[in-house]
């Protein structure tokens, strides 16, 4: 074919291309496959993706692992997160109205759990969750045309749900709208959680998960961003004085509300409940657990803002507290006089590790002792998947009560505990075939949680001790 002859073919291809769209309303569905096909930049916090610059809708490839690890909580303090994408919050995905977001969810190979996202963005069953389940070395790959613009939390839903939000496993994705948001001077990501942890507030080396305290909707900690003092110091959010500043909050939970303020400013715009609703002028908004809000204003005097969950104990005693630092020449007219960042930097502001408290691990030394102790590992370690009650999942977890797998064999039960158990197994008539990692407990620990299951739930009330673990661990 000669040039022109290919531009004859190639103009009523196009033609029918464009037209085909047209007709079509660029309304793609969730399995278009004519849509441009793109990879979703994602971001840990508090860094967002930039603005979507694309006047049409594409298939967006979102690729999110979930990975479970051990990281700071406060000073001193670590705690074991569940997390998409290694960090907490969960990376921020950014698509626009109109796309198709191809989502591929990744499970690492070394995790111990199974876990799946739930969208608020999707309109679906679960917003994705009875899609995305999968376990340790899984991937997951679903569709859903993002229907509705707005910013929406994402988080994992795998039982029992609670657990999986308050170890970190939530997130935010925003549904730009048609046209785009307008344009700001900084964008950030802050995302506000609840810790529950066995020990009290600052109580320090790695802390257990409390069922106990979430239960009862008491946290230690609350915090922007995974840890207390993610945002302060040299890591304070910063801005110069007369940008416009935007900021993307969202409120994980699992349990609390949050009266979202920042201290020395006032709204311009808030998208309540991150909607499209824009109210002006304000000083706090509420963000639901499970809800986001867009905030915007504008800075015109430098210093240090400080963002709080306005129900105050949470803000300088339990660590919901983040530092925008506004550079820039004052400006009397607005505000005269220097701000003094100590005025705001109450105690607790930054958890301080309590020097020399810390507890030597527990050793039980009466059968009540033991079974109080073994309690706490099992809420720390077992809950999760034999759940509360000992009762289990049908067809992925057995049950530990009234279980004859455990009660017919102590020395097999102590080597479940020590190496894990995978392959088939028949527990009171029915067959399990699932993975129970091995734990890495001490002596002690499986001592204790044993002889803390075999007094429960109709079991057979042996007791075993850390010297019967010990000989088998040989
Ligand atoms: C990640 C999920 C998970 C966690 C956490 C877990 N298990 Fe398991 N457990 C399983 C699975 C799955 C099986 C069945 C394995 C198979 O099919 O071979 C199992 C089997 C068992 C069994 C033998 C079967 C029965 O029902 O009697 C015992 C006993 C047991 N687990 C105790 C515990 C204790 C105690 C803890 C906490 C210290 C714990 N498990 C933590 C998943 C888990
Ligand atoms: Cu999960």
């Amino acid at each position: 074919m000669t040039y022109p002859e290919r531009f004859a073919v190639a103009i009523p291809v196009l033609t029918l291309l464009v037209l085909s769209w047209s007709i079509a309303g660029c309304q793609p569905t969730a399995n278009d496959a004519a849509l441009p096909i793109e990879t979703a930049v994602l971001t840990h916090a508090p860094e967002v993706p930039p603005a979507i610059k694309r006047n049409h809708p594409a298939r967006v490839v979102v690729n999110l692992e979930t990975q479970e690890l051990v990281q700071r909580l406060a000073d001193g303090v670590d705690y074991t997160f569940w997390t998409f994408g290694g960090k907490v919050p969960g990376e921020f995905i950014r698509v626009r109205q109109g796309d198709v977001v191809e989502f591929h969810l990744n499970n690492r190979p070394d995790s111990r759990m199974p876990h799946n996202i739930d969208l608020h963005a999707a309109t679906g069953p679960g917003g994705g969750a009875t899609s995305s389940l999968v376990i340790p070395g899984q991937s997951a790959t679903f569709a859903f045309k993002a229907l509705n613009p707005g910013l929406f939390v994402y988080h994992c839903a795998t039982a029992p749900v609670g657990m999986h939000i308050a170890n970190g496993m939530y997130g935010m994705i925003l549904v730009e709208p048609v046209g785009g948001l307008p344009p700001v001077d900084r964008e950030y990501y802050l995302m506000q959680g609840e810790v529950y942890t066995a020990g009290g507030y600052g109580a320090p080396g790695l802390q257990p998960f409390s069922w106990d305290k979430a239960l009862a909707e008491s946290p230690d900690y609350v915090v922007f961003n995974g840890a207390v003092g993610s945002l302060v110091g040299d890591k304070a959010l910063r801005a110069d004085v007369g940008e416009t500043v935007r900021l993307f909050v969202g409120n994980g939970g699992p349990n609390l509300t949050s009266s979202f303020h920042v201290i020395g400013e006032i709204f311009d715009r808030v998208y309540s409940e991150a909607g499209s609703v824009v109210s002006e002028n304000i000083q706090t908004t509420l963000i639901p657990a499970g809800g986001a809000a867009i905030v915007e204003f504008k800075t015109q005097v430098p210093g240090d803002y400080i963002a709080v969950d306005h129900a105050i104990f949470r803000a300088f005693n339990k660590g919901a507290l983040a530092i925008l630092s506004v550079a820039g020449s004052p400006d009397s007219s607005v505000y005269s006089g220097r701000i003094d960042e100590r005025v705001y930097m109450p105690e607790g502001g930054a958890a301080q590790s309590i020097p020399g408290t810390a507890p030597e691990p527990a050793r039980a030394t009466t059968l009540a002792e033991r079974i109080e102790f073994g309690e706490r590992v099992f809420a720390a370690n077992c809950v999760a998947c034999h759940q509360a009650n000992g009762q289990g999942i049908p067809g992925a977890f057995p049950p530990l009560a009234g279980s004859d797998f455990l009660n017919g064999d102590k020395g097999r039960a102590i080597q479940v505990l020590l190496n894990g158990l995978e392959g088939p197994i028949t527990v009171n008539g029915n067959t399990f075939d699932g993975v129970m990692p091995a734990l890495s407990l001490s002596d002690e620990d499986i001592a204790n949680v044993l002889t803390f299951v075999y007094s429960q739930w109709d079991n057979s009330g042996q007791t075993v001790l850390p010297s019967e673990v010990e000989a088998a661990r040989k």
